[in-house]
This record gives C-alpha cells, structure tokens and sequence, in this order.
C-alpha cells in the first residue's frame, strides 16, 4: 500500500506540502484542481504545474480527489453528454500527466452531510458528528449556512459554493430522480468513460454515500455490500473500482467493513481510513483513528486488506481538531499525522508476522 495524505492546495489547505513530507511513511498527496467547478474540463498545463509543485516538495500525486461530477449527469438531463465530453477531456489529460487514480462520489445534491463539525469530545478534541434527529429538523436550505458557520473559514469539498447557492433548481433537478433512475444514470456514465479509462489506466474510485443512507429524501446508491457489488458488476471493468471509505460505510453499523473488503477483491482502489463513535442509531462522531477511541476494529480492517493484497493508495481520513489547531474541519495537519503513525504500525505487524 501506499500511504499518503489528502492536501487540498496552495491557497486552500492550512497544511504545507512540506509538513506532509516529514510524516513518516507518507509518499505521496491526494489532492484536486480545488478551484474547478464540477462539469468543467480541466487544463493539462494546470495539472502539470500542480503536479510539478508537489513534486518539488518531494511528494508525488498518488491520486486525485475529487473530480466532481456534474448534476446533469447525475440526474440524466439531456445535457449530460457535453458534460461527460468534459469528463474525458480531463480524464485524458490526467492521463497524459500520469495520473491514474481518480475518487468521485454520485451522491445527489450534498456531498457528505454532518449536523456538527466541531462537537466537543470530552477530551477537548472536536469532532464533526450526525445526528439524524438534528438533521431532521433542518430546511436542506440552511444546511449551507449551519455548516459555512462553523467551516474555520475554509470551502468546504463537495460544497462549491455556486452550485449549493443554486439549491431549489438543484432540488428541482433530482425531484423524479429514484434511486433506479440514479442507478442507471451512473451506468451511462461510467460505460462512457471506460475506453478512456482503458486506455490510459485510470482507476475509477467511487466513494460511498456519506451517510450510508438517505438524506432530505434523496436517493443514495453506495450505501453497502449488496449494492457496491451491484455496481462493480454492472460494469465489469477492473478500472471501475471502489473506494473504501470506512467512516462513511460505517456509518451504518450493520455494514461490515472487513466483509466488505473481502468481497470486493482486486476492485478497491483507494482506501480512507478512519474511526467512528456510535451513540445510537443515526447518530455518531468521528474519533482518533485508534481502535479503542472508537466503535470500529481499525486492526480487523487493515488485516482484511492486507490478507486480500491490497496494494493501492490510502489515507487516514478525517482527523479531530486537537492541539488549538485551526484548519478546514476533519483536515489538520496533527490528528491526521497520528492516523498515518498508527496505521502504518499495524500495517508494519501485519507484514512482519506474516512474513516470519
Ligand atoms: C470526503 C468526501 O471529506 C470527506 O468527507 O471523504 O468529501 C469525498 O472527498 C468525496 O465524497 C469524494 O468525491
Ligand atoms: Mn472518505
């Protein structure tokens, strides 16, 4: 495996290249053209002048997240196809810049939904939480607001602004958009893209729902085993993959992550690793990456993923606030600097004891 961090870019991230070269065992960035809008077609020279600036720091780019995809898509407008076109246009640009492993979700609307990004654990650490009783008592309107509120002052990913501010159109848009319709949405998309993906060995990474369930009514297609299984057959190509994200997977209890990752063999390609505290049903926070500090066996996990051969990226995903850091909420430098510590020793004892 190889363990890298996500930086979101100059002018975005309060993290330096140059502190995420001195993590240990960290090789390389995920990271995006942070300024582009979902639907446009990105320019080589602007990929080759970010790839050249993390290269400079000693880094590589293992992977980018995200390349958002545009509603029309999502929703299957008559639009779509100009704004698949550009899809490619980026995807043979990244090609061409050797860049081969792209995380996207096709979640409608909102990209991960929290109702806290700063909940207070009671050791000062804070945390970005959900709880569907608060969520349930919230206009999806002033889910920007609630969450801009507390974002430190940073963008928050999946959030773009423009297209959040344009919400009621956006509602408009999915309103006879089910779950099926989404579904085959995602199939058109994905079958598009793959001779492109073919040709330049790109791995396709979607990452699942976050939550893994419904949210304001709208559909969600990544939600667990029977429907990622669902998916990767529908499209049958190696490069149509997965990304393991274990908090928003586990989100729901019920998923079984290591159950997960065995049957999905060969097809994850990126892994986010992270820890959750469950409450109650529908209600849960983030925690440190450490096994005890959560409800999720981070040991059992890692083991799956070894014993299956994993061999793509991964990153330690969202990280508390801890130390007075101030950064974009779930991306400080410290939390996530221990998540990478952590993992890599249980990666380290689960090679070691394999190996003797
Ligand atoms: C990320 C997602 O910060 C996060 O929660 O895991 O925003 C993720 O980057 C996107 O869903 C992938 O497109
Ligand atoms: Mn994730």
């Amino acid at each position: 495996m190889q363990m890298t961090m996500r930086w979101f870019g100059t002018g975005y991230d309060s993290v330096t290249l140059q502190q995420i070269r001195q993590v240990p065992g960290v090789t390389g960035v995920i990271t995006t053209l942070y300024g582009t809008r979902p639907g446009e077609a990105w320019e080589l020279k602007d990929i080759l002048a970010l790839k050249k600036e993390v290269e400079d720091a000693g880094l590589k780019i293992a992977g980018i997240e995200s390349v958002n995809i545009h509603d029309a898509i999502k929703t299957g407008h008559p639009d779509r196809d100009k704004y698949i076109d550009n899809y490619i246009a980026t995807l043979e640009r990244l090609g061409q810049a050797d860049i081969r492993l792209i995380c996207y979700n096709f979640m409608p609307v909102f990209d991960w939904t929290r109702s806290d990004l700063a909940k207070v654990r009671p050791d000062g650490s804070t945390v970005l939480s959900y709880n569907q009783k608060i969520i349930d008592q919230i206009d999806p309107n002033n889910m920007r607001a609630l969450l801009e509120k507390q974002a430190n002052g940073f963008v928050l990913p999946g959030w773009e602004p423009e297209r959040i501010a344009k919400l009621k159109e956006l509602f408009a848009m999915y309103q006879d958009v089910d779950e099926d319709k989404l579904f085959e949405n995602f199939v058109y998309f994905l079958q598009r893209i793959m001779p492109t993906c073919d040709k330049y060995r790109i791995d396709m990474a979607i990452h699942p729902d976050d939550p893994a369930w419904p949210v304001f009514g709208l559909p969600r297609i990544i939600t667990g085993k029977e429907k990622i299984q669902r998916f990767l057959k529908a499209v049958d190509n190696p490069h149509n993959g997965l990304t393991l994200c274990t908090g928003s997977l586990g989100s729901n209890p019920k998923n079984d992550i290591p159950d997960v990752i065995r049957a999905c063999k060969g097809r994850i390609h990126f892994a986010h690793i992270r820890n959750l505290k469950h409450n109650a049903p529908g209600d849960f926070e983030e925690a440190a990456h450490l096994s005890s500090d959560g409800s999720m066996d981070m040991f059992a996990i890692m083991k799956a993923l070894y014993d299956t051969g994993f061999d793509g990226v991964i990153r330690p995903d969202h990280g508390r606030a801890i130390w007075g850091e101030v950064s974009m909420p779930g991306y400080g430098l410290y939390d996530r600097a221990l998540g990478c510590a952590y993992l890599n020793g249980l990666w380290e004892a689960l090679s070691k004891t394999d190996k003797r």
